[in-house]
């Protein structure tokens, strides 16, 4: 047996060089690189091991660890999982800021290779700096924290631990029912220890996606189910993309005539201004497609988690109400709702459907119908859009700006908390599959810019759109450094109402007074709060950038900003007040009690009224 002396992080860096992917004809590393911040947890060893392989598996410095695992999974997720990258801090604080990094990532289903250090397995000096020491339990330190939101989780002890555990990393990360955030562990003192390793184990391995089918019976009775169907939906999800089933889903749809909701994941399935595309579907959804949803006969939800969002807390998507089928890879979606489970990869089910279906159509009625829905709906959206008058400008009129200065067939919107994954969900007019990016599943503050870049990484010809809000900009946005250091051009539009307007609107309907959101309102000052300049902020760290105080003023700064060679970012006053209509209901928690009678009122009004529509 040949072997070869290597530490344990030399052997783990040659071996994720090793594992390849195919894209675009291509075969490439399956790591397209690591984002590091380094301590005394890593830097000794897995430093020293990936300095040796910087031109072929590329390192770079992040500014936080969690902007580092936002920034990776944005890579995850514009490639459609099919490449991804590595991110590594320091053992302690390092490690437990990658937390919430980490937990958007298995949130999204999103593969991410997370190696935090890990204090000594053989404690001679412990406790050592940074490590959380327990009175009650030696083994336990801040990187068990990672069980719960790590797709596959090990802590090595020996460095010959990879030989097992590293392919059983690589099949989870490849997989696509189980994909997530793989943590490995790597303990200061076992990561430099040398072992002597088979050379077979650094061996070239291709990874393809894998495309497990469904059940013969299941999908014949499937096929029933459609065919018995005269007003089927259909519910494009994040699955859609992943399965790379784009395609497939558009013959499908078009085929049997099957008008179509998205959700945040899958958006862009069919083009905007596709007929049969109503649009997105739920809470943040438009009117067209929850109304052709509350009058259909079978609903078939092809790659989704089935979240609240989606559901509209399961009174838009309920099969107590109406028939559901559930196409997914993975067990935990294909059976919820009690619906009809068919277990397959989205694009294998479409095409295997297609010999049992063959000709059958929903009915013509159908489709009249969504195109009067849909005509209705466009009139809100006019209406969302007309320029502002003498007010300041909304989150949906910038919207349109950005609409209007993108190249709707290439670039990308890329959103994640506040009020714009709404108004993105709803107004964004992409028209190719890559064109919209919002992680709604964690909806993580924090997430836009980081995660920008890791969506220029993947698509370095398409202008990245970031759409923040003021209170998510303050909250992460020290990876413009890294935007600019890296020459990863982004143009960061900052809608900045003061505060927190999604969650004061909110407040506001549960029946409350303004409290602690908006800065107007006296959150921090009695008094008003001087104006926060965010564009000499960006500027500060590097950017191009500036203030604007109208949407036309937005629409030239947006044409500068396209053409500057770096990132650029343009900060524009809006509006708290107004958000775009057509979502349908949505569930949260209005207090039962209360000595004001708005918040009893809007108990009745708003959380029981709906309560009534779910189905239990
Ligand atoms: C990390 C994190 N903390 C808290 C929240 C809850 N939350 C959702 S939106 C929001 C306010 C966002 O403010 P801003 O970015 O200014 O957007 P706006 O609502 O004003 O459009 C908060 C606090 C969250 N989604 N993520
Ligand atoms: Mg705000």
């Amino acid at each position: 047996l040949s072997t070869t002396r290597l530490t344990l992080a030399q052997a783990m860096v040659r071996f994720l060089c090793a594992q390849k992917t195919v894209v675009d004809g291509e075969t490439v590393g399956l790591f397209a690189g690591v984002w590091a911040i380094f301590g005394h947890g890593n830097v000794p060893a897995l430093g020293e091991a990936l300095h040796q392989v910087k031109d072929q598996l590329p390192t770079y410095r992040g500014q936080n660890e969690q902007g580092m695992v936002h920034a990776a999974s944005g890579y995850a997720k514009q490639m459609r999982r099919k490449r991804m990258m590595v991110c590594t801090s320091s053992v302690g604080p390092g490690a437990s800021n990658l937390l919430t990094g980490v937990a958007t990532a298995y949130v999204n289903r999103l593969p991410v290779l997370v190696i935090p250090g890990d204090t000594f397995m053989h404690r001679a000096s412990a406790p050592v700096l940074q490590e959380v020491e327990r009175p009650d339990d030696a083994t336990e330190n801040v990187n068990d924290c990672f069980k719960p939101i790590s797709a596959y989780f090990d802590r090595f002890s020996t460095p010959e631990q990879l030989i097992t555990s590293l392919p059983r990393a690589i099949a989870v990360l490849t997989d696509p029912e189980l994909c997530g955030p793989v943590t490995l562990c790597v303990p200061q003192d076992i990561t430099a220890e040398a072992f002597d390793f088979p050379e077979s184990f650094f061996d070239e391995v291709v990874h393809n996606i894998k495309r497990p089918g469904a059940d013969l019976d299941q999908l014949a009775s499937v096929a029933q189910m459609i065919k018995n169907a005269k007003k089927p939906v259909a519910i494009a999800g994040g699955g859609v993309h992943y399965s790379e089933a784009v395609e497939e889903f558009k013959a499908f749809v078009e085929q049997h005539n099957i008008p179509v909701a998205e959700t945040s994941a899958g958006k862009g399935a069919l083009p905007y201004s596709h007929p049969l595309n109503a649009g997105g579907i739920g809470v943040v959804g438009s009117s067209a497609a929850n109304e052709i949803f509350a009058d259909s006969d079978l609903i078939i939800a092809v790659g989704t988690r089935l979240s609240d969002f989606t559901t509209g807390s399961r009174t838009v998507v309920s099969n107590a109400r109406v028939p559901q089928i559930n196409i997914n890879v993975a067990h935990l979606d294909a059976y919820k709702h009690s619906a009809v489970g068919l277990r397959s990869d989205a694009k294998r089910a479409l095409q295997e459907l297609q010999p049992l279906l063959k000709d059958w159509k929903a009915s013509d009625e159908h489709l009249q119908q969504l195109a009067a829905a849909k005509a209705t709906w466009q009139g809100m959206v006019d209406e969302a859009i007309k320029p502002p008058g003498n007010q300041l400008p909304s989150d949906a009129q910038v919207t349109e700006v950005i609409n209007q200065a993108a190249d709707l067939h290439k670039d990308v919107l890329v959103v994640a908390a506040g009020s714009m994954p709404a108004e993105g969900m709803k107004l964004w007019r992409g028209e190719h599959a890559r064109g919209y990016h919002s992680e709604y599943g964690f909806s993580c503050m924090g997430y836009e810019i980081a995660g920008a870049i890791g969506a220029k990484m993947a698509d370095p010809d398409s202008e990245i759109f970031v759409a923040v809000g003021d209170g998510t900009y303050l909250m992460m946005n020290s990876e413009i450094v890294s935007s600019i250091a890296l020459k990863k051009k982004l143009i960061i539009v900052v809608l900045d109402n003061r505060g927190f307007g999604c969650i004061n609107r909110l407040q506001n309907a549960c029946g409350a007074d303004p409290f602690n959101n908006l800065f107007d309102d006296g959150v921090l000052l009695e008094d008003t709060l001087p104006p926060i300049d965010f564009a000499a902020h960006a500027a500060a760290m590097g950017a191009q950038s500036e203030s604007v105080s109208s949407l036309d003023e937005l629409a030239a700064a947006l044409e500068r900003a396209k053409k500057a060679d770096r990132t650029y970012c343009v900060a524009i006053s809006t509006n708290a007040v107004d958000s775009t209509g057509g979502g349908s209901w949505w569930q949260v928690g209005i207090p039962e009690v209360s000595t004001k009678e708005s918040v009893t009122k809007a108990r009745a009004e708003w959380q029981d009224s709906g309560r009534s529509k779910q189905a239990y």
